[in-house]
């Protein structure tokens, strides 16, 4: 496909190129495999970080492949194109782990724990939720308490939902240290999970992306150094926050890696089946599902493209880019349902069925449009970048 795009540059090329090539040949052989038994791919997800896709935006001195937001975005695209629990993995590695410590982390912290997570030696994980706080982010249970001697934080509590959280070497954990303070008595630490006080709950049986790992985790008496604290007490709302903006860009391009592989696989599909006595691409009410989700897709992408260089903008000039990055995951979140449920209806039987990789699609779709914030909290947040009224 030609590019149109002055800002895609060659560089870019390459590591899109570089994506497609280990996902069409590394990935796509397991795929299946990995999604019906849930097994984590722990062997192609080290692959992955020997070829740097696992610290893209990660400054080579702690061992990244020191890229920016836009060539995240199109790696991103590939590999979610042919697995989204590849994509899902990719993402929680490189913006929900690596961006938080590239944007606020000491630089002890950088050498210590950004390094092998971006060389795939480490996974990584990012827990803000719990049980009873999920949209309603600000408002957690669990505690962080200063110990006497103000070298350690006792942490107690139980959070859920944390992708990769089974295999997790690294957690950015988001707790309470000033609970009378709301919001602004969050903060953020660096969880190191072989520690005693750490554990996993059981890993959560899913509908899609089965083969990314998913689980609580219990915090009992947990002791965190304090130089494992990420800003100072009180960010960590900022912090989460600001986290989940890049984030949502990568959620965004798993999206569209979904969304363009339902399309690519029904132009394909419409082509070769027939019936009465013609291709079924021939018949309009096929050509208008394929018409449709041809322009939701590459909106979806424009959006990606657009809230990427929004994100690099605000990396020179301040400010932020949550309105860009909301609006490219809830377009790019519903496009890759809307054409996995097309998809699967152009296919028929087929597309029900386990033999081809739709249904795939359709039930790892889902997860894009509730996971780093629902497609309701996404409009709320672009409404509110709109109006300022909160
Ligand atoms: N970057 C930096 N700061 C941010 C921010 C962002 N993207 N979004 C909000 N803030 C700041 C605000 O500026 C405000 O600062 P002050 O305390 O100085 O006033 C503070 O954070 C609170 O902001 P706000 O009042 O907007 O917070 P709300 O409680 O209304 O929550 C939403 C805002 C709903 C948007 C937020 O809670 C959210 O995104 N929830 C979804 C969480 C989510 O995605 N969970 C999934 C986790 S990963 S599976």
């Amino acid at each position: 496909m030609a590019n149109y795009f002055p800002f895609i540059t060659e560089e870019h090329e390459m590591i899109r190129a570089a994506a497609r090539d280990f996902a069409q040949n590394s990935i796509a052989p397991i795929a299946e495999e990995h999604d019906h038994t849930g097994e984590f791919p722990l062997k192609t997800v080290r692959q992955m970080g020997e070829l740097g896709f696992m610290g893209i935006n990660v400054p080579e001195a702690y061992g990244g492949a020191e890229m920016d937001a836009l060539a995240y975005v199109l790696a991103l695209e590939e590999i979610s194109k042919v697995d989204a629990s590849h994509g899902t993995i990719m993402s929680v590695n490189n913006s929900l782990f690596s961006h938080g410590l590239i944007k606020f982390g000491t630089e002890e912290q950088k050498h210590k724990y950004l390094t092998p997570i971006a060389t795939g030696k480490a996974i990584g994980s990012y827990s803000l939720t719990e049980p009873m706080s999920g949209s309603d982010a600000g408002n957690m249970a669990s505690r962080a308490v200063l110990n006497d001697a103000g070298t350690h934080y006792i942490i107690n509590g139980r959070k859920s939902w944390v992708t990769s959280a089974p295999y997790a070497d690294f957690v950015v954990l988001f707790v309470m240290t000033q609970p009378e303070q709301k919001h602004r008595g969050i903060s953020a630490f660096i969880i190191e999970t072989d520690k005693p006080g750490f554990e996993r709950g059981k890993t959560e049986p899913k509908l899609g992306i089965r083969a990314s790992a998913t689980s609580e985790i219990i915090f009992d008496n947990y002791e965190c150094p304090v130089e494992n604290r990420v800003g100072k007490e009180g960010d960590g709302f900022k912090i989460a926050m600001a986290v989940l903006d890049a984030g949502r860009i990568g959620i965004a391009s798993q999206a569209l890696g979904i969304a363009q592989a339902c399309l690519d696989a029904s132009v394909e599909y419409s082509k070769v089946r027939e019936a009465f006595g013609q291709p079924i691409g021939s018949f309009q009410m096929i050509q208008q599902k394929l018409a449709d989700m041809k322009c939701r897709v590459d909106a979806s992408r424009l959006l990606c493209y657009q809230a990427a260089l929004a994100e690099m903008h605000t990396e020179e000039h301040g400010g932020r880019f949550s309105m860009e990055a909301s609006m490219a995951k809830l377009y790019a979140s519903e496009t890759a349902m809307y054409c996995a449920t097309e998809a699967v209806q152009i296919h028929g039987g087929m597309g029900y069925s386990k033999e081809l990789p739709i249904e795939r699609y359709f039930r790892d779709a889902k997860i894009t449009e509730i996971y780093e914030g629902t497609s309701e909290i996404q409009r709320m947040v672009i409404a509110r970048g709109l109006t300022g009224l909160r």
